[in-house]
Parts: structure tokens; sequence; C-alpha cells
């Protein structure tokens, strides 16, 4: 028995009105609500064509997929936008100022809701797979932030989304934490610790509707791995395998964290098909292609995330098994699945991608030459500040050559030096742990940067060297962006 009311999309969208703030449920581009999105969008487009205005501000947990991002704001739908985001209309939209984009760390979205720092939200949009005969929600295949949102909005929508089945109780763990000064620790001791309830409990009296679809995610294809990204993957796990040996890694191993993207799919599959790492658990926040095929193998033993972030086929097949896959899977908010504390408790192993780093350690991950907008940042250091090991990885040049990824200073910083401990190129792995700003420029130099920047940057150390604490020139620092700007080729930089 259902004890809300079916409604259309698109009664749905009309209850959105101008200037709303919305939330929606979902993280990673999966379990965004998806067909209220798009009415609204299309809303959008009807009330600018009669000249009403009629924009929202949308919070997002995550990225999100087509139906979302690309939609709202192709229709100029949106004003506003915080979490994270990677779609390309939206990042377009962002970067020639037409929405004003808040990128936050992923584990304090929920918090800065509740505790008011981001405004009123009108309206939350969740998606659920099942309605139970009480109300309460099973969530599809994240969390991210939609238990806040449904416990701050005045309304909640629901997007009942029969592609995925309702068995699947049981895979979420549903925790908010209390505001302070009452706020306890996270009791979370083992990566698969349960804590919470398996369904979202909403005030039945702030629900809107039920829309119902049968819409997959739509998730951006991975590249697949090239020689550079394998190159680094190699790189990585020869470094861990080193530190196994050391017993700088207990023989247990330790829980890993993997960043998003193509580098960073490609640089686990290469830590999970080596032999000398024993099968490991991932306490991270999306859970990616390659989890799942290492499960199947017995290299990952428990993955616990907000997001189960996979192509269709992949999600199918978990469904198809899903006996084998019941005890392997675990989805929390994302304020707890990238939670400082309990990452600092459990001793993640953190992999992460940069865009570039300077030869101090510090890693721009979002504006590219310290202004264009990617992505954001995401749960990177939320898991880099508070990991036992903060890795990042990158190519050591992009766009053919033309810039390189390690670079006198880097053009915005997300984690600092003092939270980066490790960088990990196809040219080699520079170990900063210990080590003063001259040193761990020295290492970071001779062991990541590609051959064609080498001298290059040794220079600038030369330059720079003995002058003060941090070797660095004012002058030139950004020269090599400069270069990249002016002639489009970074390999043209000449020190002043
Ligand atoms: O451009 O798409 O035009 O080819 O950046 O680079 O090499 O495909 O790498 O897909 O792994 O993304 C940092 C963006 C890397 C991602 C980033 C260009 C390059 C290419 C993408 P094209 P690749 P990836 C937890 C962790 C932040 C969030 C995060 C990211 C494009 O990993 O968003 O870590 N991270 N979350 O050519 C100019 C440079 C460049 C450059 C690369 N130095 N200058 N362009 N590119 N380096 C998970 C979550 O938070 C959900």
């Amino acid at each position: 028995m259902m004890i809300y009311p079916f409604i259309s999309a698109e009664e749905a969208a009309e209850f959105i009105k101008n200037d709303f703030r919305i939330g929606i449920g979902g993280f990673s581009s999966v379990g965004t609500p998806k067909a209220v999105t798009k009415a609204i969008a299309a809303k959008a487009v009807a009330e600018h064509a009669k000249g009403n205005e009629f924009q929202i501000s949308l919070i997002t947990g995550g990225s999100t997929g087509d139906q979302v991002d690309g939609e709202l704001s192709r229709a100029k739908a949106m004003k506003f936008r915080a979490g994270f985001q990677s779609n390309k209309d939206l990042r377009t939209a962002i970067n020639n100022g037409e929405v004003q984009y808040s990128d936050m760390h992923l584990s304090h979205v929920a918090q800065d809701v509740r505790y008011g720092f981001m405004g009123h939200v009108d309206v939350a949009i969740i998606e659920a797979a099942d309605i139970t005969p009480e109300g309460e929600l099973v969530l599809t295949t994240s969390v991210g932030v939609s238990p806040t949102f449904a416990a701050v909005a005045d309304k909640i929508i629901i997007e009942l989304n029969a592609h995925h089945p309702a068995f699947i109780k049981g895979m979420h763990d549903i925790y908010e934490p209390i505001n302070p000064p009452y706020r306890r620790e996270i009791p979370i001791y083992k990566p698969n610790d349960r804590i919470g309830s398996a369904t979202l409990k909403v005030d039945p009296k702030k629900v809107l509707g039920v829309v119902c679809t049968d819409m997959p995610d739509s998730i951006a294809a991975f590249t697949k791995p090239d020689p550079v990204t394998t190159k680094i993957g190699e790189n990585v796990a020869n470094f861990l395998i080193d530190e196994l040996r050391k017993g700088r890694i207990p023989k247990e191993f330790l829980p890993l964290q993997s960043g998003v993207g193509n580098i960073a799919n490609a640089v686990l599959g290469g830590l999970g098909s080596c032999p000398d790492i024993p099968a490991f658990t991932m306490f991270t926040e999306v859970i990616q292609n390659s989890v799942i095929g290492l499960m199947k193998e017995g290299r990952i033993t428990f993955a616990s995330g907000s997001s189960l972030t996979l192509s269709d086929d992949v999600l199918q097949d978990i469904y198809a098994n899903y006996d084998f896959f019941r005890d392997k899977l675990m989805l929390r908010p994302q304020e707890i699945s990238n939670h400082p504390e309990v990452c600092r408790r459990l001793g993640v192993i953190a992999i992460n991608t940069a865009l570039e780093a300077d030869i101090f350690g510090n890693v721009n991950s979002t504006n590219v030459c310290g202004s264009k907008m990617m992505n954001g940042i995401g749960g990177s250091a939320d898991f880099s500040r508070n990991a036992y090991l903060s890795i990042f990885t990158c190519p050591s040049v992009a766009k053919g050559g033309v810039i390189s990824a390690i670079v006198p200073m880097a053009s915005h910083i997300d984690s600092s030096e003092n939270s980066v401990k490790i960088i990990a190129t196809e040219q080699g792995v520079a170990d900063l742990r210990g080590k003063s700003p001259l040193q761990k420029a020295q290492t970071i130099i001779e062991n990541c940067v590609h051959p064609d920047y080498k001298e290059m940057l040794w220079d600038y150390l030369k330059m720079t060297a003995g002058h003060a604490h941090t070797p660095m020139s004012l002058r030139n620092a950004l020269a090599m962006h400069l270069a990249f700007e002016e002639t489009g080729d970074m390999r043209n930089t000449v020190w002043k």
C-alpha cells in the first residue's frame, strides 16, 4: 500500500517556483532524480519564452548526470550551484559566469546545509528504489546528502525508479550526526561496520507526491587505461609494495580510497592486479567499475562508499548476482563515507588525481591556469588531509606535452603540501614525507617531471634555492602558465 499520492513530473515541476533552493539526492552522477529535473528545465524554457524570470539554486551531494546539470544549464534554469559537478554544459556556464558555483569539500555539504550556512531549502527531490508501507525510502545507487535534504526541506518529491530492485534494501546505512555541541564519535571501527538504518525515514506530511520512472543513470564512459595511466598504476603499486615490505603498511593492508576519473580507475585496476598486494577493502566515496571487477576476482573483499558509480551493464550484473554482493557493498551518506575522523581512525590510503602539482607538493585538482573550473575538489581533500598515506597521481604532461603537470607554483591549491605525502606520475614516485621544501622540490623534479621540462625546473630551483625557506621567485613562479597562455606551449618558458 502506497501512503503517498502519485503525481506526474510536470505536476511536481509546477510546485517549483522562481528562486527556489532545491536539494537533490544522489552522488557522483548516480541515484539522482531524472524526470522532475527535466520537467523543471522544460518549465524554465516555457517561463523564459513568456518573459518571466525562472531560475533555481541547486545543491547536490556530488556530480549529476545530464538529466540534472545538463538539462538545467542548457535551459538556463540555474543561477547558483553547490556541491560537485562534472557536466560539460554546466562547466561552460560556470566558466562564462552564467552560474555561480560554490565548490565544497563533500564531507561538509550536509553539515553546512544543517547548520543553515547554505540558506533555506525549499524542496528536496530524492530517488528511491522502493517505498515501505510506512513510507520510508529504500534509496537507489547512492546516498549523498539525501538524509539531510529530506530533514531540512519544506517539501519532498520522490522519484520511484523501477530500474532498481527493492531487494537492495540493506545496502544503505543511513546515519546523520547530531549537531555540536552534542555530537558523538562516528562509531565506525572497520569499513563494514553498520551504524544506521537501512531506509531513509521521511516526514510523510512533507511529501508532495511520488513520480514513477524507469530510467538508468547516465554516467560518462571511462577511457581504457593507456600506457601512461598503466605506468602510473604500476608506480603506485610498487611504492605500496615497498611500504608493505618495510612494515610501514601493516601486512593485512589498509583500506583504500580512490578518486574519480580515468586515472583513478586505471590506478585501482593496476593495484588490484598486483599479486604482491593482499586482498584489500575500500573506504571510499565512489565505487567505480574497477572495484566490482576486482571484487569478483576476490581482490577486494568489501567496499564502503556513497555511490555505486557504475556503467549499467556492471550494475545489472550486481543485481543478477546479488547474493554474492550483498555483504560486500555498503552505501553511506557522504558526510560519513568521507568523514575525517573515520578516515584517520581506519588509516585510509588515499589516492586522488591532480591537474597540476608544484615542486613543493601543493596540488591543484580544480582550476586550470588558476581560474577555469574543471569539476571541483570533491572529496579529494576530505581524504588527503586525513589519510594514513595521501597519494596524488597525474600524467607528467597534459595536452600532448604542451603543459607540464609539475610547475614552480600551482596556480590554485586544493590540497596543500602539508597534506600531500606522495606524488606519482608515469615518470616515477616522489616521497615527500619528512622533507623540507627544498628537499621536496629536489625529489619531485628528479622523479616525477617529464624529460621535456626537467632541465627547465632544475634551472628554476638553482635560481631560487638558498634565498629563503621555500625556494621561490615571485617574478617567475607563474611563468610556465604565462608561456602556455601566450604561446600555447609551456616549453617556451624563459626565466627572467
Ligand atoms: O582534458 O578532457 O579535454 O582531454 O583535464 O584529465 O587526464 O582525463 O584525468 O579524468 O582522471 O580527471 C583532476 C579533473 C582528473 C579529476 C581530474 C586535462 C586533460 C583532460 C581530465 P580533456 P584526465 P581524469 C573523490 C575524488 C577532483 C575531484 C576528486 C577530478 C582533463 O580527478 O575532478 O579528486 N578531481 N575527487 O587534458 C590543463 C593541466 C591539466 C589539464 C589535465 N595541468 N592543465 N588541463 N588536464 N591536466 C571523488 C569525488 O569527489 C566524487
